[in-house]
């Protein structure tokens, strides 16, 4: 447990009995109710301000593991002055007492949050400096920029150089050509952080739902052999060799007089567009109908990975598969008994081509919108030197500066902490 705050030290002093703590110290310590009955033992450190986390004085208590225990030293210094954490305060205060800068804080809640090794190697790039060595460069080509559209102004046009139009140009094309770079490799980086989301699409009744069970290992999904039996989507997080991966069982394609079913099949379409990789059953034991085609078609033009599964491989073959012939990965399965390895194979084969690259990556959606409102700023900025506007050409290089300043310095960001912090869990 950690206490942190003016109060702190009177409220271990108290509750050990102790008037001496050497800061940075482990000591063991009896830990007493008001009345002098004893609690536990407990490891007690005290952080003397400003050198803790928060940057205020913070004492620590290591107490014997169980939730009991933990309560009752909570309770004792809440009845000493202390309060209960709000989500994410410890770093909320080490924010506003200049111990981190935010664009780490946002990385850090972002590690908090993930739930593969993965994600933790995107993001520990970006605890380096990385993002700060990034928007440094970046600010001195536009200080560069401003100079000379500033010495420009200041000499009168007719000293401009014949070249400097295409020069500056060139230089915004630079910039926004790496801005793109980082917000592509962020993107990429979100799906690894939060899984690649691969949808399972069918028509009804083809076994969808008992894939899904089959690669969770567990009965997660209904099942029954009467058709639309799943009405809404199902999403579960998994990892398969060491990829994080979204699996959406969707209510089964085809058409449908049944109000609540429709919704269904809207969200199964909806999920198709918005999934990383499809995989596309049809039952191998009986031959194409018009609902398969309806799911063909749905899939036919997107420019996604599509895997085309034959289920029921038990029951014997009854399909033409002609009609997969432009699509590359095909497979044929039993999901019913579990023999999977070849869907399981092709898949992985797919996201291994997500290899991670060194490029930086942003960590919060607050950076990715800076970054997009200063390249809209750029914009402005290009089409206005082409224009010879120098001097709205500035206002436009100055206000990039200013956005983009933003993304690490501690700005004006008041009404943005609390929704920031609160995503964070508690005590961190
Ligand atoms: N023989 C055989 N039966 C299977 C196989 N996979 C699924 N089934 C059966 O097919 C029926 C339908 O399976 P579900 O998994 O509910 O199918 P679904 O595609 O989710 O169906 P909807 O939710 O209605 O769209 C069930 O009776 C399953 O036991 C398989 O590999 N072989
Ligand atoms: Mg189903």
């Amino acid at each position: 447990m950690r206490v942190s705050g003016d109060l702190a030290l009177s409220i271990a002093k108290k509750i050990t009995k102790q008037n001496n703590f050497t800061p940075r110290y482990a000591n063991l310590h009896k830990l007493y109710f008001k009345d002098g009955q004893i609690i536990d033992e407990a490891i007690v450190i005290y952080f003397k301000s400003p050198k803790s986390f928060t940057g205020e004085d913070i004492v620590e208590f290591q107490s014997h593991g169980g939730i009991a225990i933990a309560n009752i030293i909570l309770e004792e210094c809440i009845n000493n002055g202390a309060r209960i954490a709000n989500g994410g305060e410890f770093s909320k205060r080490a924010l506003l007492n200049n111990k981190m800068p935010i664009e780490k804080i946002e990385t850090i809640a972002k590690m908090i949050e993930s739930k593969n090794k993965k994600s933790i190697q995107i993001l520990t790039k970006n605890l380096s400096g990385h993002l700060q060595n990034f928007l440094n460069e970046i600010r001195q080509s536009l200080v560069l920029l401003l100079a000379h559209s500033e010495v420009s102004i200041d000499y009168g046009e007719e000293d401009l150089p014949s070249n400097l139009i295409s020069d500056i140009s060139n230089k915004i094309d630079e910039i926004i050509h790496k801005f793109n770079q980082v917000l592509k490799n962020t993107s990429y980086s979100k799906k690894i952080i939060e899984g690649n989301s691969i949808s399972i699409i069918g028509k009804p009744n083809v076994g969808k739902s008992s894939l899904l069970n089959t690669i969770l290992g567990t009965n997660r999904a209904i099942i029954s052999p009467t058709a639309g039996t799943t009405r809404d989507t199902i999403e579960e997080l998994i990892e398969i060799k060491n990829h994080l991966v979204k699996i959406i069982d969707t209510a089964g394609i085809r058409d449908t007089n049944n109000d609540i079913e429709s919704i269904g099949i809207e969200k199964s379409l909806e999920s198709i567009k918005k999934a990383d990789t499809i995989l596309a059953l049809f039952d191998i034991s009986k031959p194409l109908d018009e609902d398969d085609f309806k799911v063909l078609n749905a899939i036919k033009d997107k420019n996604k990975q599509s895997i085309i599964i034959l289920n029921k491989q038990d029951l014997g073959k009854n399909i033409n598969i002609k009609e997969f012939e432009n699509f590359p990965h095909q497979v044929t399965i039993s999901a019913k008994n579990k023999e999977i390895d070849n869907l399981i194979n092709s898949l992985v084969k797919i996201l291994n081509q997500n290899t991670l690259t060194n490029d930086l990556s942003l960590s919060s959606k607050r950076q990715e919108d800076l970054i997009e409102k200063t390249k809209e700023n750029l914009l402005l900025a290009k089409e206005n030197i082409k224009n010879e506007d120098l001097e709205i050409f500035s206002y436009n290089i100055t206000e990039s500066l200013e956005l983009i300043s933003q993304v690490t310095s501690n700005y004006d960001y008041s009404e943005l902490l609390d929704t920031m912090f609160e995503g964070f869990c508690l005590g961190k």
